[in-house]
């Protein structure tokens, strides 16, 4: 029994995998393994000689079995250990895949102007693209009878016929984002709003869908000094310039009153834009003081509250920043130009780190 003991023990503890243990457990304790046939031995034995010998194989029967579930159990932990040796993996490491895909200029940009103005205190402010016409226009002081309302700019919704209620539109620029932060958070208030705009226009400079962004400060102190050098911040942060000369034009918006539009020096010499220097003059944004019936609009008490809103069109100066020579190619998923306009994935543009590079 001792040998029998011997074997089985040092067998076990030699086997390489669970197969080798099965077979090993088949030989010893099976139906018609070693110990069992010992077992039913038993039988021809003396009652003296039983009584020694039947705890003896019970024992031994035990003591193998222990060994057979000790032993897979180390197998499986061995196994475990080698898996996870093998297969590790450094999700902290950067994806070697970057090149697969690339960020749209026009999500780069928004991301860019979204990274200055949160360094100034803007936060930004997202709504629906479908509107009311009382968000789009109303509220901006843009009375029924101005052309922008016109059937020919705006897309209007379906309305059943019979039905008499003003239609939805899809907003044509993201001031109703403005009326309706106003109205959810008062004032004091300083957001951006950028996203998609819609306009019944197409031809070189003009898609139907193009992207906005806006921005709206409101407060008990603010005029045109504080437009000026916001602006002026956001010019040189975004062509990533020190110094950088702006042009205020007077102009006329119905939600602004005054109104401005800004140019900035420039020079197209050798077909390249060069900002801050040159005798050229670039428009890149309307702005202005917000008119007190846009701010009574959005529940702000004018006698209270002034401020200043803007608006820049993020496809033009997406263009005018990446030398982009064709407004409609932005949106013609042609993959040779997103690879060539496109943008690294992981980039993202901070002020500290860089917004382009
Ligand atoms: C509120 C009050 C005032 C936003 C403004 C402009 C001037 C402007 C154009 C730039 C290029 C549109 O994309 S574009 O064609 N925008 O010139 N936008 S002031 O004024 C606001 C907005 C919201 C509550």
């Amino acid at each position: 029994m001792d040998d029998l003991r011997d074997k089985y023990i040092q067998a076990i503890a030699n086997a390489s995998d669970e197969a080798a243990l099965e077979e090993l457990r088949v030989q010893a304790v099976g139906k018609k393994g070693e110990v069992s046939l010992k077992m039913r031995e038993l039988g021809k034995m003396t009652p003296e000689e039983r009584q020694v010998a039947g705890p003896a194989l019970n024992a031994l029967k035990n003591e193998i079995n222990s060994a057979l579930a000790a032993k897979k159990e180390a197998l499986a932990d061995a196994a475990l250990d080698e898996r996870l040796r093998t297969e590790w993996l450094d999700v902290t490491l950067p994806s070697r895949n970057t090149r697969q895909g690339s960020i749209h200029p026009i999500s780069q940009v928004t991301e860019e102007v979204t990274a200055i103005f949160a360094d100034m205190g803007f936060s930004v402010a997202e709504g629906p693209q479908i509107e009311s016409d009382w968000y789009n226009f109303d509220a901006l002081n843009i009375p029924g009878h101005h052309p922008a309302r016109a059937e020919m700019d705006t897309f209007y919704t379906h309305r059943a016929a019979g039905d008499n209620r003003p239609p939805h539109v899809l907003r044509t620029h993201t001031s109703p984002v403005q009326i309706r932060s106003m109205q959810e958070h008062g004032a004091p208030i300083r957001i951006i709003a950028p996203g998609r705009v819609y306009r019944a226009d197409y031809d070189q400079t003009h898609t139907p869908m193009f992207h906005q962004v806006e921005g709206l400060a409101i407060d008990t102190d603010i005029s045109m000094a504080n437009l000026k050098w916001v602006l002026e911040e956001f010019v040189k942060s975004f062509f990533e310039v020190d110094n950088v000369e702006l042009r205020f034009r007077a102009s006329h918006f119905p939600f602004t009153e005054p109104s401005a539009e800004v140019d900035i020096r420039c020079s197209w010499e050798g077909g390249t834009l060069k900002v801050g220097e040159g005798d050229d003059w670039l428009e890149i944004l309307g702005s202005g003081m917000v008119h007190p019936k846009v701010l009574e609009a959005g529940n702000i008490d004018p006698s209270v509250y002034q401020g200043f809103a803007f608006g820049v069109g993020i496809d033009r100066i997406a263009m005018l920043k990446y030398g982009i020579p064709d407004l409609r190619a932005f949106f013609d998923s042609d993959l040779r130009w997103l690879r060539h306009y496109g943008f690294a994935a992981l980039d993202v543009p901070t002020l500290h780190g860089g917004l382009s590079r």
